[in-house]
């Protein structure tokens, strides 16, 4: 018999969106016939848009000619695409060499978390992307557990809520070697300022800690203000990597096409490059993102595909503003919605499975509980804007039954 891996013994429970999905289906089981709105997992629903799929098709075509044939790619990225995202997206404040091309955000996270290992100690927002977590404990980052507080001690729950603006504070937070920061964050919605990112920059060069910055995201930013990408922050570059994505501003979330920043000015202790071991990383564990995904992704990146993303955000974020705003007449207190495409909102004093359920049964919508993204998530249930606007019209209708 193979012994089980003991941090798999670790996870408190399944992964979320798979629990989610379960509990659908069994309501669809006792209810058969049912029309479900998904409003969950924040899951793309609008088709590919015509230049993208211009660019996909181009390269199938040429992959179709013995000529224009080619296998494994270099595993970092084709180069010019590299050279072109750090160009288009970052405004060249970041270098092609520095950009890693992947298979997404989610699948360079946990690369990551095998890059640093088990001997860390990590500090996550809560409420967060479960991925950092869960992540972290399945690549044994745990130390002892801690039963007055539930929690592992090598794991530091930020806390991020209505009364602190979502943005922790750091003046109370002990010093980790590793902090996930999503901005514009998955759950709450929030989008830190330049001040506030500022701040985390400052607190990690004082701890010499790394951020881990997930900007999946950042394109659904609108307001000018806000920063998108964390190396707009004076001395970001000695203390971040910042994984990004596709998926969620083309369309890309089964496509799949995402990308790391690792710059060259990150160290570790001993003087070794970041970038050099995430290279090692990348070349032995990776082999390349799909050389399609990788000139549809190319293609967005092209004016016209530019545009298409930006309409493609624009049509996502008006089905928040309809979600919100029919939220915000039942007289709940919800935030994010604004440059983000989720809403969070509260329930106070309530479990954020019970109001999940409440939803389902009242209005036949499935949300995503709070809790599942952290202690601080309870009382809390996320509305993703990713959905058919027919859905979002007929979702404010039933909400009437709430
Ligand atoms: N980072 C954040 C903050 C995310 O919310 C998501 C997707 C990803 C990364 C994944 O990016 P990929 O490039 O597509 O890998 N979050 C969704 C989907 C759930 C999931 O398990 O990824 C969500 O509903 O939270």
């Amino acid at each position: 018999m193979v012994k089980r891996n003991p941090n798999m013994a670790k996870l408190t429970a399944g992964y979320l969106f798979p629990e989610i999905n379960r509990r659908k289906r069994e309501y669809l089981q006792k209810n058969p016939g049912v029309k479900i709105i998904s409003l969950g997992i924040g899951n793309t629903t609008e088709p590919l848009t015509p230049h993208v799929v211009e660019g996909l098709h181009h390269e199938v075509d040429r992959l179709s000619t013995r000529e224009g044939y080619s296998g494994y790619g270099d595993e970092q990225g084709i180069s010019d695409f590299r050279a072109q995202l750090a160009a288009k997206l970052y405004g060249g404040i970041v270098k092609g060499d520095e950009v890693f091309i992947s298979d997404g955000a989610k699948c360079d996270i946990a690369r990551l978390q095998t890059m640093f290992g088990s001997e860390v100690s990590i500090a996550v927002q809560d409420p967060s992307y479960p991925v950092y977590v869960d992540g972290s404990v399945i690549a044994g980052v745990t130390g002892s557990y801690d039963q007055s507080r539930s929690q592992f001690d090598k794991i530091v729950y930020m806390k991020c809520c209505l009364e602190n603006d979502f943005f922790p504070d750091l003046d109370n937070q002990p010093r980790t070697d590793l902090i996930y920061f999503c901005s514009p964050n998955n759950p709450t919605g929030a989008v830190a300022s330049r001040e506030q990112l500022k701040k985390l920059v400052d607190f990690a060069r004082k701890n010499r800690s790394i951020i881990i910055f997930d900007a999946a995201y950042s394109e659904y930013i609108s307001d000018k203000s806000l920063p998108k990408t964390i190396f707009e922050i004076d001395g970001a570059r000695e203390v971040a990597i910042e994984v990004s994505s596709f998926s969620k501003p083309s369309g890309f979330t089964g496509v799949r096409l995402g990308w790391t920043v690792v710059p060259d000015q990150l160290k570790f202790e001993d003087g070794t490059p970041v970038r050099n071991d995430w290279n090692r990383i990348m070349t032995t564990l990776f082999n390349g993102a799909s050389n399609i995904a990788q000139y549809g992704g190319m293609a967005a990146l092209e004016d016209e595909g530019l545009a298409e993303m930006k309409s493609l955000v624009s049509y996502y974020m008006e089905n928040a503003a309809i979600i919100k705003k029919a939220l915000d007449a039942r007289g709940l207190v919800t935030c994010g919605g604004i440059n983000a495409p989720y809403v969070w909102a509260h329930f106070p004093g309530r479990k954020s499975w019970d109001v999940f359920s409440e939803i389902l049964e009242k209005c036949q919508i499935v949300t995503t509980p709070g809790s599942g993204f952290g202690p601080a998530g309870e009382g809390f249930v996320r509305f993703s804007a990713f959905g058919h606007r027919e859905d979002f019209v007929e979702a404010i209708k039933r909400l009437e039954a709430l």
